[in-house]
């Protein structure tokens, strides 16, 4: 699906020569007499920079035919900033101080908003370092892709196709363990090493791969180094040896048990959940309960055809009470990864009474008990207000509704290529948790709980700090303009944002 933002300007195609042949172009008046733009063709073609030079006149640019030293800005397409100096050399024209050198996103936004908008970061084309004139672009592993990596990960395409792996999973461990010492600032630099990583469409070989790569400070670059030498991380092999690191990695796999337990136990001296089992004097939570009750069953990840089983079942339990309901199945699984370690839904009804929807969770978990498929039940309330501004913390949790389970989903109902059914039980317990959420604020539901946590922080952030806008789970407001900005789909809530529609596969930062 395209998004508004993804619409191209003007004819890609070559077309046969019959437009615009008549020669001169009608004058315009210019309206923005600040700025002189200068469209590089290079990459471009004659009929694109045609169209789009009389576009921008039309909306009241200046726009010149020939690059003269009345330019201000240089617009390009598909060019790094390296190849337009490169460009300018040959030309013979030294590119003074002043001179922006932009990508053609800068020219497309200002030709939707009807004036010049402010110049961003993501705008500006990236002279490498050390760029060496002489080479040939494109010639070595990736560095033409490397060039405008956005250090947003909403403005980063990642699937699941990492490259990277062997870094990122060292990153992983080594955020992982700061976590467990609530190391905060340095488990961020690692998390966003690792979605960095994550979104590069070629393997880091050498160093010289990482140049230009934003969020890879000295700390990650040295993690890096070690295991493009050894090909394996000795700072994350230390880890998964640290007693520390392995019995809060042991202790938070049970459902239920957070940082503070997991310190609390460490300290009592336990390194294995069968000492804590059979200690009598510990009291356990309802949910830790079920978390040691089913625990092989939680800790063996969900199969993408057992999540499809469970969306049966949802579907089926929440239509039965709310006919119109629509239930989408979020987290990991929409984002197409295979397996989870739970299976997120968010539920909307657009008829439903506040009554009603308030009742649906209610009404659905009961059926489950009754028929004896509901292992674990919490629900929480809504506490969510219409007109309170969005969060100003990124991990802030929403205000909707919700309810987390265990169900017990029988073998039966998954559809799986070849049987692969454990002796002696026909159930396997699953961790799910639903989302009610009012029908006004859908979009900003499902954009929040799709993931991956990652792209939502940075979601956040790029909303607070290159828009002045707040967004979280609920909805998205303007600062500037003051208000609430309203939206029915993930794209609009993109296009509201400034940002290129990024896919739901797209988001696994
Ligand atoms: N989420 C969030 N903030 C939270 C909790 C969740 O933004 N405090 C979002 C991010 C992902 C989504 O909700 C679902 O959460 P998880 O199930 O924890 O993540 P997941 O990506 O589905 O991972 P997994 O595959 O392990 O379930
Ligand atoms: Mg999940």
């Amino acid at each position: 699906m395209d998004s508004p933002q993804a619409v191209q300007l003007g004819p890609r195609k070559k077309r046969p020569r019959q437009m615009g042949t008549s020669g001169a172009s009608i004058p315009h008046d210019v309206r923005f007499r600040d700025l002189v733009l200068f469209i590089l063709e290079k990459k471009m073609g004659t009929t694109r920079r045609a169209f789009l030079m009389d576009l921008a006149r039309r909306k009241g640019f200046r726009v010149e035919n020939e690059l003269s030293d009345s330019v201000t800005h240089i617009v390009a397409e598909n060019n790094t900033g390296s190849d337009v100096l490169e460009w300018l050399q040959l030309q013979n024209i030294k590119a003074s101080s002043e001179l922006e050198l932009l990508d053609i996103s800068w020219l497309t936004e200002c030709m939707r908003a009807g004036k010049p908008v402010e110049m961003m970061g993501r705008h500006q084309l990236v002279v490498r370092r050390n760029s060496s004139l002489s080479s040939v672009p494109g010639s070595q592993n990736g560095p033409a892709a490397v060039q405008r990596i956005s250090q947003y990960a909403c403005q980063r395409r990642t699937t699941l196709n990492n490259y990277n792996q062997v870094f990122t999973d060292a990153f992983d461990i080594l955020a992982e363990n700061d976590e467990f010492r609530e190391n905060e600032v340095s488990c961020l630099a690692f998390m966003r090493a690792a979605s960095v990583l994550k979104s590069l469409p070629f393997p880091i070989i050498s160093m010289k791969d990482t140049e230009g790569i934003p969020c890879l400070g000295d700390k990650t670059k040295c993690v890096i180094e070690g295991i493009i030498e050894d090909g394996e991380s000795s700072e994350a092999k230390a880890v998964l040896n640290d007693e520390r690191y392995k019995s809060f990695k042991l202790f938070t796999s049970v459902f239920g048990v957070g940082l503070k337990t997991a310190e609390k136990w460490f300290r009592m001296g336990y390194r294995t959940l069968s000492e804590i089992k059979s200690d009598k004097s510990l009291k356990f939570t309802q949910m830790q309960k079920a978390g040691f009750l089913y625990y092989e069953d939680l800790v063996s990840r969900v199969s993408r055809p057992e999540a499809e089983a469970v969306s049966m079942l949802v579907k089926e339990a929440v239509v039965a009470f709310l006919p119109d309901a629509l239930v989408t199945m979020t987290g990991g699984f929409r984002r197409g990864k295979m397996t989870g370690h739970d299976v997120d839904f968010l539920i909307t009804s657009p008829e439903a009474t506040e009554d009603e929807e308030q009742q649906l969770l209610h009404k659905v978990t009961d059926f489950w008990r009754q028929q004896g498929l509901l292992l674990y039940c919490d629900i929480i309330e809504s506490t969510f207000e219409k007109f309170k501004q969005p969060s100003r913390k990124v991990d802030a949790l929403d205000h909707f509704q919700k309810c987390f389970l265990i169900l017990k989903l029988h073998h039966g109902r998954v559809h799986r290529e070849k049987s692969s059914e454990q002796e002696g039980k026909s159930w396997k317990a699953i961790r799910v948790d639903l989302v009610m959420c009012p029908y006004d604020r859908w979009a900003f539901a499902l954009l929040g709980w799709t993931g991956s946590r990652q792209f939502e922080r940075d979601l956040r952030r790029y909303a607070t700090h290159e828009r002045k806008m707040m967004l979280d789970n609920h909805a998205l407001y303007d600062k500037t303009k003051r208000m609430f900005l309203e939206a029915e789909s993930e794209e609009e809530i993109f296009a509201h944002l400034g940002l290129d529609y990024i896919e739901p596969w797209e988001r696994n930062a």
